[in-house]
């Protein structure tokens, strides 16, 4: 590696639009110039990972169903040297008046290498999960230490998954630095990585779906991602319509941050919960048999009910029109099954668990791994949510997907692109309990604004929202949204603190490796 201030890459702007390019390479070359400093040393490589906005298909992985993000550029970084003599890691942040560095001697692959308290709510704990993450895959006896900086673009607690940016950039740089003593073998594929990536982020403490890590690594440039989990992961990029005039997803975090790890008990992991209390309760009622695991999850559940009845397809449906022919079904027996008086209000944790047939230590045992608190467990409101956002997911991805064959207009794809957004919306308000006052307030002066429609993105409760509007009027939406919006509830943000609260973002790659010439 030469001396030179940045030229660990060979040409970063294939990551980075033409508006963030500029910003990108000054954080990537002062990375350098910071590692240096810190370490007396420059890196031997920088791993970089993206965040993600969710356009839709919210709360769903979870429940094995498909959802539609897209890798966004804020991102992380983290600039590596390798040692090879000495195993201790030390991990330090850019921004580190706000985050402590982190040192630690790796412990013997027995022992989980990295200790991680899922209670103490620290920064390092996305590091260390993904470096344990990756070392007992690869169980690797004695690692080569590391020498880490990390710099991050991605805003914390605004649901454009800065905690799965950070975890999979540990993962691969974790494996980029363990390269030399791979022998021989090759390492895990990207395929492989985002598994990791996501069973890895589960140390943190969050019963994580898996769209998160699936996207950061796995996102290829100028698409979407249509991600399905059952029956195994995979990844298919969805382009946008080309032929018709462009269109911008416009994110606008609402600054209300929503830390999933500390509010996890009464909210995401409350809701894991219940989604899957309700596909066991429903899978009894159609005669499904659970396995002695108990683990079954919605699409389990939908997938075995219509073997079970022998479904078979009217001719010359499409894919699309099936799947969604399915879960309007399925919409109808959570009627049936959940829309009685006893339940559909909610029901008490003894109930729940007279309905799945088990005891409270049993339930604890087989669905409930990370603590959680509710009086009650929505299992009607869930369950209805998951099959009516599936399918929202489905029309969306085939809008996406035939308009160009069809010879729609721009006006026919993204107004119905638009209405579907606004109905995840209004969903995860009225029946998933997601949203928040801000969000509300938020995506409905988007829609008045010139959006052809308006979501939140990500776990919700608070961060960021997503709109779909019309590329030349990007600049006008912004405005307004800075003078209706965050003048009004944040007058103290300057213009430049504002870019990085409410900006368009065009998709980005999947995670890689950047080494010096
Ligand atoms: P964020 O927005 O990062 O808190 C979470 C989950 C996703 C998914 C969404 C809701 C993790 C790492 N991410 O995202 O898997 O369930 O919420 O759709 O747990
Ligand atoms: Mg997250």
């Amino acid at each position: 590696m030469t001396q030179a201030t940045i030229p660990l890459i060979e040409d970063i702007s294939i990551l980075y639009s033409e508006p963030k390019l500029k910003g990108a390479q000054t954080r990537w070359a002062s990375l350098v110039r910071d590692f240096e400093q810190l370490y007396g040393r420059v890196p031997d490589f920088i791993a970089r990972s993206p965040g993600r906005v969710n356009l839709i298909g919210e709360h769903i992985d979870y429940a094995g169903f498909g959802v539609l993000p897209m890798a966004i550029e804020d991102d992380c970084l983290i600039a590596v040297a390798i040692d090879h003599n000495d195993s201790t890691v030390k991990i330090s942040n850019s921004n580190g008046a706000k985050y402590p560095a982190l040192k630690f001697v790796p412990k013997p692959a027995d022992q989980g290498y990295v200790d991680i308290d899922p209670q103490a709510h620290v920064w390092t704990n996305y590091f260390a999960a993904g470096y344990r993450g990756l070392l007992e895959d690869l169980q690797i006896e004695k690692p080569n230490g590391m020498l880490c900086l990390m710099s991050g673009t991605v805003p914390a607690g605004a649901g454009l998954s800065s905690s799965s940016a950070f975890v999979c950039c540990s993962v691969n740089a974790t494996l980029k630095a363990q390269e030399s003593l791979l022998a021989g073998k090759t390492g895990p594929t990207a395929h492989e990585l985002a598994i990791i990536s996501i069973r890895s982020e589960r140390y943190v403490g969050t019963m994580g779906g898996g769209m998160d890590q699936a996207c950061s690594i796995l996102a290829k440039p100028n698409s979407a991602c249509f991600i399905e989990f059952h029956p195994v992961l995979k990844v298919t990029p969805v382009a946008f319509p080309t032929t018709i005039p462009p269109v911008a997803f416009v994110i606008a975090d609402t600054l209300v941050t929503s830390d999933k790890a500390v509010t996890a008990p009464v909210r995401y992991n409350l809701r894991v919960v219940e989604t899957r209390g309700a596909a066991r309760i429903l899978a009894m009622a159609l005669g499904i048999p659970i396995p002695e695991s108990g683990k079954l999850h919605l699409k389990q559940v939908l997938d075995a009910h219509f073997d079970k009845i022998g479904f078979t397809a009217a001719a010359g449906k499409t894919e699309a029109e099936i799947d969604i022919e399915k879960l309007t079904e399925m919409g109808q027996i959570v009627e049936r099954v959940f829309g009685t008086e006893e339940i559909k209000d909610g029901v008490t944790f003894e109930k729940l668990c007279e309905l799945s047939q088990l005891s409270g230590d049993e339930f604890t045992r087989l669905y409930i791994q990370q603590p959680i608190r509710a009086e009650r467990f929505h299992l009607y409101r869930r369950a209805k949510h998951v099959f009516g956002e599936e399918k929202r997911v489905v029309e969306f991805r085939d809008t996406c997907e035939k308009a160009e064959a069809k010879k729609q207009t721009a006006e026919t794809v993204f107004s119905l692109l638009g209405r579907l957004m606004d109905a995840s919306q209004e969903s995860c308000h009225e029946l998933f309990d997601c949203s928040c006052d801000q969000l509300e307030e938020l995506t409905q002066l988007a829609r008045r604004s010139g959006a052809y429609g308006s979501r939140l993105t990500g776990a919700g409760w608070g961060g960021a929202s997503v709109s779909l509007v019309p590329e030349d009027k990007v600049p006008g939406f912004i405005a307004t949204l800075k003078k209706e919006y965050y003048n009004k509830h944040h007058p103290e943000l300057t213009e430049e603190e504002l870019e990085n609260v409410v900006f368009a973002s065009a998709p980005s790659s999947g995670a890689a490796t950047f080494v010096g010439r």
